[in-house]
Protein backbone atom coordinates (compact mmCIF):
# COMPACT_ATOMS: atom_id res chain seq x y z
CA UNK A 1 0.00 0.00 0.00
CA UNK A 2 1.69 2.99 -1.06
CA UNK A 3 2.41 5.55 1.45
CA UNK A 4 2.80 3.36 4.32
CA UNK A 5 6.60 3.21 3.99
CA UNK A 6 6.84 6.42 4.06
CA UNK A 7 4.06 6.65 7.22
CA UNK A 8 6.24 4.28 9.28
CA UNK A 9 10.02 5.78 8.24
CA UNK A 10 8.29 9.39 9.92
CA UNK A 11 6.83 7.02 13.02
CA UNK A 12 9.95 5.28 13.42
CA UNK A 13 11.45 9.09 14.81
CA UNK A 14 8.11 10.26 16.61
CA UNK A 15 7.57 10.82 20.36
CA UNK A 16 4.02 12.45 19.85
CA UNK A 17 1.57 10.94 17.88
CA UNK A 18 -1.96 12.51 17.71
CA UNK A 19 -4.92 10.18 15.46
CA UNK A 20 -8.37 12.12 14.57
CA UNK A 21 -10.91 9.56 13.63
CA UNK A 22 -14.47 9.98 11.93
CA UNK A 23 -17.50 7.62 10.90
CA UNK A 24 -14.87 5.67 8.27
CA UNK A 25 -12.88 4.15 11.37
CA UNK A 26 -16.29 1.89 12.62
CA UNK A 27 -17.60 1.37 9.24
CA UNK A 28 -16.14 -2.02 8.69
CA UNK A 29 -17.60 -2.75 12.82
CA UNK A 30 -21.03 -2.22 10.70
CA UNK A 31 -21.72 1.28 12.09
CA UNK A 32 -23.10 3.24 9.40
CA UNK A 33 -21.15 6.74 7.93
CA UNK A 34 -22.84 10.09 7.91
CA UNK A 35 -22.05 10.87 4.28
CA UNK A 36 -21.74 7.13 2.67
CA UNK A 37 -25.23 5.53 1.00
CA UNK A 38 -25.79 4.00 4.40
CA UNK A 39 -26.09 7.44 6.61
CA UNK A 40 -29.68 8.20 5.55
CA UNK A 41 -32.41 7.39 8.17
CA UNK A 42 -35.96 7.72 6.56
CA UNK A 43 -35.30 10.64 4.63
CA UNK A 44 -33.45 12.53 7.10
CA UNK A 45 -30.00 13.80 7.01
CA UNK A 46 -28.00 14.03 10.01
CA UNK A 47 -27.75 17.89 9.34
CA UNK A 48 -31.80 17.82 9.63
CA UNK A 49 -31.70 15.82 13.09
CA UNK A 50 -28.58 16.39 15.06
CA UNK A 51 -29.66 19.94 16.04
CA UNK A 52 -31.26 22.18 19.06
CA UNK A 53 -34.01 23.33 16.77
CA UNK A 54 -34.68 19.75 15.34
CA UNK A 55 -35.00 18.35 19.34
CA UNK A 56 -37.40 21.13 20.15
CA UNK A 57 -39.45 21.08 17.26
CA UNK A 58 -40.42 17.09 17.74
CA UNK A 59 -37.84 15.45 20.32
CA UNK A 60 -39.89 12.47 20.01
CA UNK A 61 -38.54 11.98 16.49
CA UNK A 62 -35.39 12.70 16.86
CA UNK A 63 -35.16 10.23 19.71
CA UNK A 64 -36.24 7.67 17.47
CA UNK A 65 -33.39 8.33 15.65
CA UNK A 66 -30.81 8.25 18.22
CA UNK A 67 -32.44 4.96 19.30
CA UNK A 68 -32.08 3.31 16.13
CA UNK A 69 -28.57 4.01 16.15
CA UNK A 70 -28.06 2.68 19.87
CA UNK A 71 -29.63 -0.77 18.81
CA UNK A 72 -27.54 -0.69 15.63
CA UNK A 73 -23.87 0.44 17.37
CA UNK A 74 -25.37 -2.17 20.34
CA UNK A 75 -24.58 -4.99 17.62
CA UNK A 76 -21.12 -3.75 16.80
CA UNK A 77 -18.00 -4.95 17.77
CA UNK A 78 -14.40 -3.01 17.35
CA UNK A 79 -12.53 -3.60 14.54
CA UNK A 80 -8.60 -4.25 13.69
CA UNK A 81 -8.55 -0.10 13.33
CA UNK A 82 -9.92 0.34 16.74
CA UNK A 83 -7.53 -2.04 17.90
CA UNK A 84 -4.17 -0.69 16.65
CA UNK A 85 -5.19 2.90 18.15
CA UNK A 86 -6.12 1.03 21.40
CA UNK A 87 -2.70 -0.39 21.72
CA UNK A 88 -1.36 2.53 20.88
CA UNK A 89 -3.07 4.69 23.59
CA UNK A 90 -0.86 2.88 25.79
CA UNK A 91 2.18 4.58 24.70
CA UNK A 92 3.36 8.13 26.43
CA UNK A 93 2.92 10.83 23.59
CA UNK A 94 -0.25 9.45 21.96
CA UNK A 95 -3.76 11.17 22.47
CA UNK A 96 -6.98 10.04 20.06
CA UNK A 97 -9.58 12.71 19.50
CA UNK A 98 -12.76 11.00 17.78
CA UNK A 99 -15.51 12.64 16.08
CA UNK A 100 -17.51 9.30 16.87
CA UNK A 101 -20.43 8.96 19.61
CA UNK A 102 -20.50 5.61 18.70
CA UNK A 103 -18.68 4.34 21.95
CA UNK A 104 -15.88 1.91 20.23
CA UNK A 105 -12.85 3.52 20.57
CA UNK A 106 -13.92 3.21 24.55
CA UNK A 107 -14.94 -0.70 23.93
CA UNK A 108 -11.54 -1.60 22.12
CA UNK A 109 -9.40 -0.31 25.28
CA UNK A 110 -8.77 2.63 24.29
CA UNK A 111 -7.13 5.19 27.20
CA UNK A 112 -7.36 9.02 27.26
CA UNK A 113 -9.83 9.41 24.51
CA UNK A 114 -11.19 13.18 23.77
CA UNK A 115 -14.57 12.40 22.64
CA UNK A 116 -15.06 16.01 20.59
CA UNK A 117 -18.87 15.40 20.12
CA UNK A 118 -19.98 13.84 23.17
CA UNK A 119 -21.25 9.93 23.55
CA UNK A 120 -24.66 8.10 22.31
CA UNK A 121 -24.67 6.43 25.59
CA UNK A 122 -24.80 9.26 27.48
CA UNK A 123 -27.85 11.32 28.47
CA UNK A 124 -27.98 14.57 29.99
CA UNK A 125 -31.27 17.06 31.31
CA UNK A 126 -32.44 19.07 27.92
CA UNK A 127 -33.43 21.55 30.79
CA UNK A 128 -29.86 21.75 32.81
CA UNK A 129 -31.69 21.21 35.51
CA UNK A 130 -28.23 20.83 37.12
CA UNK A 131 -27.77 17.12 37.33
CA UNK A 132 -24.91 15.64 35.86
CA UNK A 133 -24.92 14.07 32.64
CA UNK A 134 -25.56 9.51 33.44
CA UNK A 135 -24.40 6.96 31.14
CA UNK A 136 -27.37 4.93 29.74
CA UNK A 137 -26.86 1.50 27.50
CA UNK A 138 -30.21 0.25 26.81
CA UNK A 139 -31.27 0.02 23.88
CA UNK A 140 -33.86 0.20 22.89
CA UNK A 141 -34.78 2.77 25.86
CA UNK A 142 -37.82 1.44 27.72
CA UNK A 143 -39.64 4.43 26.96
CA UNK A 144 -39.18 7.80 24.37
CA UNK A 145 -38.37 10.33 24.84
CA UNK A 146 -36.47 9.31 28.14
CA UNK A 147 -37.04 11.46 31.45
CA UNK A 148 -34.35 13.45 33.28
CA UNK A 149 -34.40 11.37 37.04
CA UNK A 150 -33.80 14.98 38.61
CA UNK A 151 -36.47 17.33 37.40
CA UNK A 152 -38.68 14.85 35.25
CA UNK A 153 -38.15 17.15 32.29
CA UNK A 154 -36.79 15.64 28.69
CA UNK A 155 -33.50 14.18 28.38
CA UNK A 156 -31.15 14.77 25.18
CA UNK A 157 -28.17 12.76 24.19
CA UNK A 158 -25.15 14.17 25.67
CA UNK A 159 -23.91 14.83 22.11
CA UNK A 160 -22.84 18.25 20.45
CA UNK A 161 -25.42 19.07 17.92
CA UNK A 162 -24.92 21.22 14.44
CA UNK A 163 -24.78 24.94 16.27
CA UNK A 164 -23.39 23.72 19.21
CA UNK A 165 -20.23 24.64 20.60
CA UNK A 166 -17.68 21.97 21.38
CA UNK A 167 -16.88 21.65 25.41
CA UNK A 168 -14.26 24.09 26.61
CA UNK A 169 -11.73 22.04 27.86
CA UNK A 170 -12.06 19.52 24.88
CA UNK A 171 -10.76 22.37 22.80
CA UNK A 172 -7.92 22.89 25.45
CA UNK A 173 -6.78 19.41 25.47
CA UNK A 174 -7.22 19.29 21.39
CA UNK A 175 -5.05 22.81 21.33
CA UNK A 176 -2.04 20.89 23.26
CA UNK A 177 -2.85 17.71 21.17
CA UNK A 178 -1.82 19.34 17.83
CA UNK A 179 1.50 19.68 18.17
CA UNK A 180 3.08 16.42 17.74
CA UNK A 181 5.45 15.04 15.44
CA UNK A 182 2.42 12.83 13.43
CA UNK A 183 -1.26 13.49 12.91
CA UNK A 184 -3.39 11.26 11.19
CA UNK A 185 -6.70 11.82 10.28
CA UNK A 186 -8.64 8.41 9.61
CA UNK A 187 -11.93 7.48 8.46
CA UNK A 188 -13.33 11.17 7.98
CA UNK A 189 -14.62 13.48 4.87
CA UNK A 190 -12.85 16.60 6.83
CA UNK A 191 -16.32 18.52 6.18
CA UNK A 192 -17.56 19.52 9.73
CA UNK A 193 -15.63 21.99 11.68
CA UNK A 194 -14.06 23.03 13.99
CA UNK A 195 -13.02 19.34 13.90
CA UNK A 196 -12.08 19.44 10.62
CA UNK A 197 -9.32 22.43 11.16
CA UNK A 198 -7.34 20.21 14.15
CA UNK A 199 -4.97 18.86 10.77
CA UNK A 200 -4.64 21.95 9.75
CA UNK A 201 -3.37 23.47 13.13
CA UNK A 202 -1.32 20.45 13.47
CA UNK A 203 0.24 20.96 10.01
CA UNK A 204 0.84 24.66 10.76
CA UNK A 205 3.30 23.20 14.10
CA UNK A 206 5.12 21.41 11.62
CA UNK A 207 3.71 17.89 12.47
CA UNK A 208 3.65 15.61 9.57
CA UNK A 209 -0.06 15.00 8.58
CA UNK A 210 -1.37 12.37 6.62
CA UNK A 211 -4.82 11.34 5.98
CA UNK A 212 -5.81 7.36 5.79
CA UNK A 213 -9.26 7.01 3.80
CA UNK A 214 -10.25 4.69 0.89
CA UNK A 215 -11.54 8.65 -1.00
CA UNK A 216 -9.41 11.01 -0.90
CA UNK A 217 -10.84 13.78 0.45
CA UNK A 218 -10.95 17.81 -0.26
CA UNK A 219 -8.65 18.24 2.59
CA UNK A 220 -6.20 15.86 2.05
CA UNK A 221 -4.15 18.31 -0.35
CA UNK A 222 -3.29 20.42 2.01
CA UNK A 223 -1.98 17.50 4.00
CA UNK A 224 1.75 15.40 3.85
CA UNK A 225 0.45 12.12 2.50
CA UNK A 226 -2.46 10.82 1.51
CA UNK A 227 -2.97 6.53 1.93
CA UNK A 228 -6.23 5.82 -0.36
CA UNK A 229 -7.45 2.77 1.68
CA UNK A 230 -9.41 1.48 4.41
CA UNK A 231 -8.14 2.14 7.70
CA UNK A 232 -9.02 -1.59 9.05
CA UNK A 233 -6.50 -2.54 6.39
CA UNK A 234 -3.83 0.30 6.57
CA UNK A 235 -3.52 0.88 10.67
CA UNK A 236 -2.19 -3.02 11.80
CA UNK A 237 0.72 -2.49 8.90
CA UNK A 238 1.68 0.89 11.06
CA UNK A 239 4.38 0.62 13.62
CA UNK A 240 4.48 2.92 16.37
CA UNK A 241 6.43 2.34 19.92
CA UNK A 242 6.96 5.70 21.60
CA UNK A 243 10.77 6.74 21.59
CA UNK A 244 11.49 6.20 25.16
CA UNK A 245 11.83 9.84 27.11
C1 LIG B 1 -20.31 25.01 15.85
C2 LIG B 1 -22.61 14.47 17.00
C3 LIG B 1 -20.55 27.21 16.62
C4 LIG B 1 -24.08 14.32 16.82
C5 LIG B 1 -21.80 15.76 15.08
C6 LIG B 1 -16.98 26.37 9.09
C7 LIG B 1 -17.29 26.12 7.78
C8 LIG B 1 -18.55 25.57 7.46
C9 LIG B 1 -19.49 25.23 8.45
C10 LIG B 1 -19.17 25.46 9.73
C11 LIG B 1 -17.94 26.05 10.06
N1 LIG B 1 -17.90 26.16 11.41
C12 LIG B 1 -19.07 25.68 11.94
C13 LIG B 1 -19.84 25.25 10.93
C14 LIG B 1 -21.15 24.65 11.11
C15 LIG B 1 -21.10 23.15 11.41
C16 LIG B 1 -20.46 22.40 10.27
O1 LIG B 1 -19.28 22.09 10.29
N2 LIG B 1 -21.32 22.08 9.27
C17 LIG B 1 -20.84 21.26 8.14
C18 LIG B 1 -21.95 20.31 7.76
C19 LIG B 1 -20.45 22.12 6.98
N3 LIG B 1 -20.35 22.89 12.66
C20 LIG B 1 -21.06 22.98 13.82
O2 LIG B 1 -22.24 23.26 13.90
C21 LIG B 1 -20.26 22.72 15.09
N4 LIG B 1 -20.59 23.71 16.08
O3 LIG B 1 -19.73 25.40 14.87
O4 LIG B 1 -20.75 25.82 16.85
C22 LIG B 1 -20.70 27.80 17.90
C23 LIG B 1 -19.59 28.36 18.45
C24 LIG B 1 -19.74 29.01 19.68
C25 LIG B 1 -21.00 29.07 20.29
C26 LIG B 1 -22.10 28.45 19.71
C27 LIG B 1 -21.96 27.78 18.50
C28 LIG B 1 -20.65 21.37 15.75
C29 LIG B 1 -20.60 20.26 14.79
C30 LIG B 1 -20.84 18.93 15.54
C31 LIG B 1 -22.07 18.22 15.01
N5 LIG B 1 -22.22 16.89 15.62
N6 LIG B 1 -21.96 14.56 15.69
C32 LIG B 1 -24.46 12.94 16.30
O5 LIG B 1 -23.56 12.14 15.99
O6 LIG B 1 -25.67 12.69 16.28
S1 LIG B 1 -21.00 15.83 13.54
C33 LIG B 1 -21.06 14.20 12.91
O7 LIG B 1 -20.93 14.34 11.51
C34 LIG B 1 -19.92 13.30 13.32
O8 LIG B 1 -19.57 13.43 14.67
C35 LIG B 1 -18.80 13.76 12.38
O9 LIG B 1 -18.15 14.87 12.92
C36 LIG B 1 -19.57 14.20 11.15
C37 LIG B 1 -19.50 13.15 10.11
O10 LIG B 1 -18.23 13.25 9.56
P1 LIG B 1 -17.33 11.91 9.45
O11 LIG B 1 -17.21 11.27 10.78
O12 LIG B 1 -16.10 12.30 8.74
O13 LIG B 1 -18.25 10.91 8.58
P2 LIG B 1 -18.63 11.02 7.03
O14 LIG B 1 -19.72 10.04 6.83
O15 LIG B 1 -18.83 12.44 6.63
O16 LIG B 1 -17.31 10.50 6.27
C38 LIG B 1 -16.85 9.20 6.49
C39 LIG B 1 -15.53 9.11 5.76
O17 LIG B 1 -14.98 7.81 6.02
C40 LIG B 1 -15.68 9.26 4.23
O18 LIG B 1 -14.72 10.20 3.77
C41 LIG B 1 -15.36 7.84 3.71
O19 LIG B 1 -14.65 7.89 2.49
C42 LIG B 1 -14.47 7.30 4.81
N7 LIG B 1 -14.47 5.83 4.95
C43 LIG B 1 -15.47 4.95 4.66
N8 LIG B 1 -15.06 3.66 4.96
C44 LIG B 1 -13.79 3.79 5.48
C45 LIG B 1 -13.43 5.17 5.49
N9 LIG B 1 -12.24 5.61 5.94
C46 LIG B 1 -11.36 4.66 6.39
N10 LIG B 1 -11.64 3.33 6.43
C47 LIG B 1 -12.84 2.84 5.97
N11 LIG B 1 -13.08 1.54 6.03
ZN1 LIG C 1 -33.36 17.79 34.73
Amino acid sequence: MDGVTALNERLANARRVTVMTGAGVSAASGVPTFRGADGLWRTFRAEDLATPEAFDRDPLLVWEWYDWRRKLIAECRPNPAHEVLAAWSANAGFTLITQNVDGLHEAAGTRGIIRFHGSIWELRCADACGLAPWQDRRAPLPVLPPRCPGCGGLARPGVVWFGEAIDRGVLMRCGAAVSCDVFLSVGTSSIVYPAAGLAHAARDTGAFTAEINPTATDAAAALDLAIAAPAEKVLPLLRWSALKA
